[in-house]
This record gives C-alpha cells, sequence and structure tokens, in this order.
C-alpha cells in the first residue's frame, strides 16, 4: 500500500491528497507535526529537504508534490488528469508551475498574517498585487472552459491551483473581479474531494498552538 506522509494543513500536501481522492487510490498516512518531527533522522532519511508530501510506493520515495503529482498520474492513469493535446498540456502544466512559482511565493506573507504572525503593510500589499496579476493570468487563460486544459474533467491544473486559489477571499484578495475563475472555484470546492480535505478550524488552533510555543 502507498503511504503518504502527510499533514492535513499543508497545502502542498493537499494536492496529493485530493488526487489519491480523485483517482480512488488506496493509501495509508504516516501523520507529520511538522513542529520538529520532519527532522527526526528516519524521515530525514526518506527526504533530506524535511518536507512533506513524501510518497513511498514499495520502497521507492518520491519527494516534491509535482513529481508525486506525475508519478500517481502514469501509475494510476484512470481518471486522466493530464491532457495529450500540446495546448491543453501546456496550459495544464502553465497553471500548476505558475501556482508553485509565482503564486505561491507571492501569498507566504499573507498565509503568516493569516495564522496570527503579523506583517510589514507594504509587504502585504505587494503580496496582494501579485496574487492579482496571477488571478489576471488565470481568468484569461481558463477562458470559457470549465476547466483548465479540458471542458468535462478536471486535470493536475485543477488540483494544484483549485487548492490555492480558494485560499485568497479570506486573505484580503477577492476573486469578484475574475467571474469565470470565481465560478471555477465554486465547482471545485463543491466536489467530495475538496470537502474531505478542506483544513479544519480546530486543527489550524492546535497548528497555530504548536507553533507559538516553537517560537
Ligand atoms: N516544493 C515542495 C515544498 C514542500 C513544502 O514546503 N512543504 C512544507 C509544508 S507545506 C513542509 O514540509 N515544511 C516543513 C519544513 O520546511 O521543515 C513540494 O511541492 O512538495
Amino acid at each position: 500500500m502507498l503511504k503518504f506522509y502527510h499533514n492535513p494543513l499543508s497545502p502542498n500536501s493537499r494536492r496529493v491528497w485530493v488526487a489519491l481522492l480523485e483517482k480512488d487510490i488506496p493509501f495509508e498516512v504516516v501523520p507529520l507535526n511538522l513542529d520538529g518531527d520532519q527532522f527526526q533522522p528516519e524521515f530525514l532519511a526518506i527526504n533530506p529537504f524535511h518536507h512533506i508530501p513524501v510518497l513511498v510506493d514499495d520502497g521507492f520515495n518520491v519527494v516534491e508534490s509535482l513529481a508525486i503529482l506525475d508519478y500517481l498520474e502514469v501509475k494510476y492513469p484512470t481518471p486522466p488528469m493530464l491532457p495529450t493535446d500540446a495546448k491543453a498540456l501546456a496550459t495544464v502544466q502553465m497553471v500548476e508551475l505558475v501556482t508553485v512559482n509565482e503564486l505561491v511565493p507571492a501569498i507566504t506573507p499573507l498565509i503568516r498574517q493569516m495564522m496570527g504572525f503579523g506583517g510589514d503593510s507594504q509587504q502585504l500589499e505587494q503580496s496582494k498585487q501579485k496574487a492579482h496579476t496571477v488571478l489576471a493570468f488565470f481568468e484569461k487563460l481558463l477562458d470559457d472552459r470549465p476547466y483548465f486544459g479540458s471542458s468535462d474533467r478536471i486535470t493536475l491544473a485543477e488540483i494544484v491551483a483549485g487548492t490555492t486559489v480558494p485560499m485568497l477571499p479570506p486573505m484580503g484578495v477577492p476573486l469578484n473581479g475574475y467571474p469565470k475563475l470565481s465560478a471555477w472555484c465554486d465547482r471545485l470546492v463543491q466536489r467530495q474531494a475538496w470537502v474531505a480535505t478542506e483544513p479544519k478550524p480546530e486543527a489550524i488552533e492546535a497548528f497555530k498552538s504548536r507553533m507559538e510555543a516553537l517560537i
């Protein structure tokens, strides 16, 4: 059985969790609190970068969430989540990579502020501006399709961007100006896999307390 090293509050890990559920793949969770347990030698032997998610498949360790998604896609191709058409594939991969390389770093100060760790007001404003640049790009790329790169099913673009974009409104980045993306978001958050993996308020509070104790 696949072993999934995971914490339910990790956005990077949630991508893999949603993909496992959407593809209906059996897996066993190995929970990490991220309060120092990620630095234990047993975990560092699996991922020397002390990050989750990690997937272990019969002794084969896969680190990096996007690599894990690709691994799952090839090993469990049903339902397919990567198009084969050149433009559709490029669209899906642009969305994945823009989310990871542009959006996530831009909103990190906003996440910290939401978790109660404060922040510099000028830096927070810059974060919001950068998030809007990504949202405008996504709105145009999505166009009138229900999903990025597909007219009838979710793809890895939905798995990656669709677990990040819904976090924006509570951070002060509303989706009002992006009607297509906003409807896309509403469709995704109703799916069973999204509902099942939504971070629970009590888990967020427990995580904040653990972090405050560490600081
Ligand atoms: N590029 C990595 C990033 C993974 C990552 O940063 N994970 C965070 C949780 S969201 C983590 O494990 N943090 C613990 C640490 O840095 O020690 C991926 O996409 O898998």
